[in-house]
């Protein structure tokens, strides 16, 4: 799938990205910085939910670098659980903001947020 390290590394870094933009949105309102639109939110968690399931895939034998720690790869058990809880998490985030709850999205978005920290924590150089 992937020619070289740097294409792998260059992919999964997009695609946190794009989901880390539509998450700030969608924080932007839980904060109370921005008014709540529920199209807007529904969208932007739809995104976020979907590009949860891609990064995953580029982080395969050999491509160890960007901003990953060597623990992705020597204990690849643990950042797949990690993963997995994140993407849970945003399933949930998902389906609060198509109901348009804000408390539910509010509750939600915390939980998701703090998965991200989680990873960020164990798996993600400063
Ligand atoms: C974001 C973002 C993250 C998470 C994390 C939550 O908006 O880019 O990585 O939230 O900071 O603690």
């Amino acid at each position: 799938q992937f020619q070289k390290p740097e294409d792998a590394i260059k992919y999964r870094q997009s695609v946190f990205t794009v989901m880390a933009n539509s998450f700030g949105k969608i924080g932007a309102v839980v904060k109370g910085e921005a008014t709540y639109n529920k199209d807007e939110v529904a969208k932007n968690a739809a995104v976020v939910a979907m590009m949860s399931t891609l990064p995953w895939q580029a982080f395969g034998p050999g491509t160890e670098g960007g901003k990953a720690q060597a623990l992705v790869w020597s204990d690849n058990a643990k950042f797949k659980a990690a993963s997995e809880k994140m993407q849970l998490a945003v399933v949930d985030l998902n389906k609060a903001a198509q109901s348009g709850d804000l408390e539910s999205i509010k509750k939600a978005f915390g939980a998701a947020g703090a998965t991200c920290k989680g990873c960020h924590d164990d798996f993600k150089k400063k």
